[in-house]
C-alpha cells in the first residue's frame, strides 16, 4: 500500500503530479472558510493556491465543516494536502493543492473557531454552504427564524453554530477587541450573494446584538461573487486514481472539469490574495455574470436533473447523448440567455455552446440525483426569475413551464417503475403534504405547490402564460410518463 500524503510525503508524489510551487508551511492563514466540501477545494482553494505561488502572502484557509467530520480528519491527517484531479477529454491530471492549513470540525470545535475568527491575521471569511445553510427567508429579507441553525444561535449568541450568528459573533469579538472587521465573500449560486448575506448578517444583529447591526451596516464589506466550476461528488475511483497519479493514498482527493471561472467584486479593505493568478476576474457589479450563470448553467441544469432522473439517465453526460433530452437543454439555455441583458465582452450563443460542451464532458461522472436535491432552494433563482423575465419580456415562457413540471413529476418521489427515492429537499414535508393533498390529480398538485411559500412568486403563479403550459405539461406527465412527453417537447 501507498503511503499517506502529508507535508513529510509530498516531495515523494510522482513527477505527473503538480506539487505547490510555494513552500505551505512558510505562509500564515487570513482566511476562514465556511462548507469545506469538494466545491471549494476545486475552487476557491485552487485559485488560493495560485496567489501563494505566484505572490505569496500569508493567505492559507482555516477550513470549517459545518456538518461533516470525515473531511476534516481526512485533511487534517495529511497536512490540509489533497489532490485535485482534473478530467477533460484529453485525460486527468493530478495536481496537489496546498493552500489549506487546517481544517475544522464546528460541531466539535468548542471555542476555537470562533478564536479564528477573531483573529487580526483573519482578514476575510469565504463562504461556500449551499442555499439552504444561510438561514434567510430571501422572500422577507429577513432572517429566518424558524430555521434550525437560526433558532438556536439566536437563543444562544455567544456560542453560534450556524452561518449568520458565527459571523455576527466573529464580528462583534473583533470589535470589542478592537480589530478591524473581516470582508465576508459568499461563493454560494445565490443571486447578488454579498447583498443577501449583508442583509441576512445584519437583520441577525439587529435581534441578538442590536448596537452591532449599525457598526455590520458602516463597516463590514460583503463583495458578491459568482463562482463556476463543475465538481460532482468524490467517490472510490476518485481515491484510487488520485493514488495510481500520485503514487501516495489521499483521502481527501476531489475530482473536477478542466473549466473555472471566478468574478468577484473588488471590496477587501485589509487585503486579500491575488486570485488574479488564478484567473479570478475582478469587477464593478457581479450580478449580470451571476444572472447569466444562474440561469444558463444552474437553470438547465436543474431541468435536466429532474427530466433526466425522471427518464432513468443517471449522469448529466447521459442526458446529453439522449438527442430529445439534449435538445430541451439547448431550448432552455436559449429561452434563459433571452431573458438577460446585453453584457459587454460576453457572447451568449458562445457561451450556451461552451456550457452544452462542458455538460457532455464523458469523463465527469455527474449525477442528476445530486443537482436535483433541494428543489425548492434553487427554483426560485433558476426557474421563477427568468420565466417572470420572459413573461414581461414576451420571450419564450414554455421551457420554464416545463422545467417547473418536472421538477413537480419528481416531487412524488417514486419512479415510473416503481422505485421510491428520497427528495433530499428542506421542504420534504411540505412538499409530501401537498403531494398526499393532491390523491394524482394533476392541476390540484400543480396549485399545491405553486401555493408553498417562497418558490414561485406570486407574479409568477398567477399568470396564465405560465400556469396553463404547467398543469397541461404536468398532466400528459402523469398520464402517459416522461419519455413520450420529453419526446414530443422535442419536437415542437
Ligand atoms: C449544480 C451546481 O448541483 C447543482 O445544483 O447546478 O452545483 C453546478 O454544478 C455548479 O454551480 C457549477 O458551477
Amino acid at each position: 500500500m501507498s503511503e499517506r500524503l502529508g507535508s513529510a510525503t509530498l516531495a515523494s508524489a510522482r513527477d505527473a503530479a503538480a506539487r505547490p510551487a510555494y513552500d505551505p508551511a512558510s505562509h500564515g492563514t487570513g482566511i476562514v472558510h465556511l462548507g469545506i466540501g469538494a466545491f471549494h477545494r476545486a475552487h476557491q482553494a485552487v485559485y488560493t493556491d495560485d496567489a501563494l505561488a505566484q505572490a505569496g502572502g500569508d493567505w492559507r484557509i482555516l477550513g470549517v465543516s459545518l456538518r461533516s467530520t470525515g473531511v476534516v480528519d481526512a485533511l487534517n491527517a495529511q497536512d490540509g494536502l489533497y489532490t485535485l484531479l482534473t478530467r477533460g477529454s484529453d485525460g486527468t491530471t493530478a495536481r496537489i493543492v496546498g493552500s489549506i492549513a487546517t481544517a475544522v470540525a464546528a460541531a466539535r470545535s468548542g471555542e476555537r473557531l470562533l478564536v479564528a475568527l477573531q483573529d487580526p491575521a483573519t482578514k476575510i471569511v469565504t463562504l461556500t454552504v449551499t442555499e439552504k445553510a444561510y438561514g434567510i427567508d430571501r422572500a422577507a429579507g429577513d432572517v429566518d427564524e424558524a430555521h434550525p441553525a437560526v433558532a438556536a444561535d439566536l437563543a444562544a449568541p455567544g456560542n453560534p453554530s450556524g452561518v449568520l450568528g458565527l459571523l455576527v459573533e466573529g464580528l462583534r469579538r473583533r470589535r470589542l477587541a478592537g480589530t478591524a472587521p473581516f470582508a465576508v465573500l459568499s461563493c454560494d449560486n445565490l443571486p447578488e450573494n454579498g447583498k443577501l448575506l449583508r442583509m441576512g448578517v445584519i437583520a441577525f444583529a439587529r435581534r441578538a446584538r442590536p448596537r452591532l447591526a449599525d457598526f455590520i451596516e458602516r463597516r463590514v464589506s460583503f463583495p458578491s461573487s459568482m463562482v463556476d466550476r463543475i465538481t460532482p461528488a468524490a467517490g472510490d475511483e476518485t481515491l484510487a486514481e488520485a493514488e495510481r497519479l500520485t503514487g501516495l493514498r489521499d483521502e481527501a482527493a476531489i475530482e473536477t472539469e478542466p473549466f473555472s471561472q471566478w468574478v468577484i467584486e473588488d471590496r477587501f479593505p485589509h487585503g486579500r490574495p491575488a486570485w488574479e493568478a488564478g484567473g479570478a476576474l475582478f469587477v464593478d457589479d457581479v450580478a449580470p455574470y451571476e444572472q447569466m450563470k444562474l440561469r444558463m448553467l444552474n437553470g438547465a441544469h436543474s431541468m435536466l436533473a429532474y427530466a433526466g432522473f425522471l427518464s432513468g439517465r443517471g449522469f448529466v453526460r447521459d442526458v446529453m447523448a439522449d438527442p430529445a433530452l439534449a435538445l430541451l437543454v439547448r431550448r432552455h439555455m436559449a429561452a434563459a440567455a433571452a431573458t438577460l441583458k446585453p453584457l459587454s465582452g460576453i457572447d451568449r450563443a458562445a457561451y450556451a455552446e461552451d456550457l452544452l460542451k462542458r455538460f457532455s464532458n464523458p469523463a465527469i461522472a455527474h449525477q442528476t440525483y445530486q443537482i436535483a436535491m433541494d428543489g425548492t432552494e434553487k427554483l426560485p433563482q433558476r426557474i421563477a426569475a427568468p420565466a417572470i423575465e420572459a413573461l414581461e419580456r414576451g420571450t419564450p415562457v414554455r421551457p420554464f413551464a416545463f422545467a417547473a413540471a418536472m421538477w413537480m413529476r419528481y416531487c412524488l418521489g417514486r419512479s415510473e417503475a416503481g422505485d421510491t427515492y428520497a427528495l433530499r429537499d428542506p421542504r420534504e414535508a411540505a412538499i409530501a403534504s401537498a403531494v398526499s393533498s393532491a390523491g394524482g390529480d394533476a392541476s390540484v398538485l400543480a396549485g399545491a405547490l405553486l401555493a408553498l411559500p417562497d418558490v414561485f412568486p406570486e407574479r409568477l403563479r398567477s399568470d396564465e402564460a405560465f400556469r396553463a403550459p404547467l398543469v397541461e405539461i404536468l398532466g400528459r406527465v402523469m398520464a402517459e410518463g416522461v419519455r413520450p412527453v420529453v419526446e414530443a417537447e422535442a419536437r415542437m
